[in-house]
């Protein structure tokens, strides 16, 4: 056996952080290397994402296990693996893509498919010899800006705010070192304000680490992290960004959007959006629109002049995203891998996106582990920016520290995205 030829393929149940089973993928390559990978899940979940499969055996984990993903593996993929070059990404990709033989992966589950996918990354980043980085390009260099998302609602949490995440984002700092630094001084200023007004119950956390206070609308959350960076003395180097999450309240029946006990036509919403960014410097908003209203995104992403990301709008398919960039909808892609399925195919969907102009962050989701992949992700697609949730909490902290090492690793190399990257929208 080569040393770069599959081995083994071997799939385990484990748990997310929300305490979810999910797939756990093991690569061996030759006797001596492997690569392991584990998958997220989403709770606000796009309609059009490649299909989770979910066992619904109410006996075990309330519906919510994983074993059929995991046999999937053990049993179909894996078999068909063996044997083949590690370092083969898109013909062991497009291999299980032929495999599941569906549109969105439900036969075989995009979890499974997911799972091998990146584990395959790597393995054959390990037989290269390679941090993951530099083996998904030898020219990664770009340190991302981390949208750090403080304030949690929406689906992510219980409370009033229909808004999912409010971020914060440190572009001022001089290295990806400093704004973590920077960002965790805030988010602890944060946490003694949000105690102060509401109290110590208050300071719960959402499933992204973000603080869950009582707030309510779209504005006291800004107003609050505002207060938070003045008092930290980081007015000049930080602005802010908020992904909305829209198509979680907007009422598809009425043709409506429901926010803070109003509703809101799209037009009304937009003149919303503009008052709070002529208010605030926020500079990027996910998903303000509902996710199939491809017109009212070219609207908006005109009107206001700053990112506008589409998450659940583009799914990271490479075929949303070409009528996005044909109606000019949005400006830019959040990329998730599990959303699509495999590794070839969101890199096909971010190169798209930089073909056409379009900005690339890479994010996490709301169901995570303690895997880092998204951070080495990031700095090989250059994109400047990533999103994965508050500087607390392991699954959210592990990408962070793996930033602060490849930082390190890439010495007088790395750049900070930093202001530029805001320059550049
Ligand atoms: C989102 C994400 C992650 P989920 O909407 O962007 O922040 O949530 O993973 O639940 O889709
Ligand atoms: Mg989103």
């Amino acid at each position: 056996m080569s040393n770069f030829q599959i081995s083994d393929v071997r799939a385990r149940e484990i748990i997310d952080c929300r305490g979810f089973p999910t797939v756990q993928v093991d690569i061996c390559v030759g006797d001596k290397m492997m690569g392991r990978a584990n998958v997220p899940a989403g709770r606000s979940t796009g309609s059009n994402e490649a299909h989770e499969l979910r066992d619904g055996d109410k006996n075990r984990y309330r519906g919510l296990g994983v074993k059929k993903a995991v046999n999937n593996v053990n049993e179909v993929i894996g078999p068909r693996l063996k044997g083949l070059d590690v370092t083969e990404q898109r013909k062991i990709d497009m291999a299980m893509i032929r495999l599941d033989g569906t549109l969105n992966k439900s036969a075989l589950g995009a979890n499974a498919i997911t799972g091998v996918s990146l584990a395959i990354a790597r393995a054959a980043a390990n037989v290269c010899g390679l941090p993951l980085y530099r083996y998904l390009n030898p020219n990664g260099y770009i340190l991302p800006v981390p949208f750090m998302n403080l304030l949690n609602g929406g689906k992510l949490t219980s409370n009033y705010l229909e808004i999912q995440e409010f971020i914060m984002v440190p572009v001022g700092a001089k290295s990806f070192k400093e704004a973590l630094q920077m960002t965790t001084e805030i988010n602890l200023i944060l946490r003694d304000l949000v105690i102060e007004k509401y109290g110590i119950l208050a300071v719960n956390t959402g499933d992204e680490g973000g603080y869950a206070t009582p707030m309510h609308g779209i504005r006291e959350p800004f107003e609050f992290m505002a207060k938070a960076v003045k008092k930290a003395g980081y007015e000049e180097k930080v602005v802010y960004a908020m992904d909305c999450a829209s198509t979680h309240w907007y009422d598809k029946k009425e043709k409506v959007y429901k926010l803070n006990k109003k509703s809101y036509d799209r037009e009304e919403l937009i003149n919303l959006y503009r008052e709070l960014i002529n208010e605030f410097p926020i500079i990027s908003m996910e998903d303000p629109l509902d996710e199939d209203d491809f017109e009212g995104y070219a609207k908006i992403t005109k009107d206001l002049g700053i990112q506008i990301i589409g998450d659940d709008l583009f799914v990271t398919n490479v075929e949303r995203i070409k009528e996005g960039v044909k109606k000019r909808a949005a400006n830019a892609l959040l990329l998730k891998v599990n959303q699509v399925g495999t590794l070839s195919e969101a890199l096909d969907a971010a190169d798209f996106a930089y073909r056409n102009q379009y900005k690339v962050q890479v994010s996490e989701r709301s169901g995570e582990t303690e895997d880092s992949f998204i951070a080495d992700l990031a700095v090989g697609l250059n994109c400047g920016q990533i999103k994965t949730g508050a500087p607390v909490r392991g699954e959210r902290t592990s990408k962070y520290n793996r930033l602060i090492q490849i930082e390190e690793e890439l010495g007088t190399s790395a750049i900070y995205a930093g202001t530029k990257l805001v320059k550049s929208f």
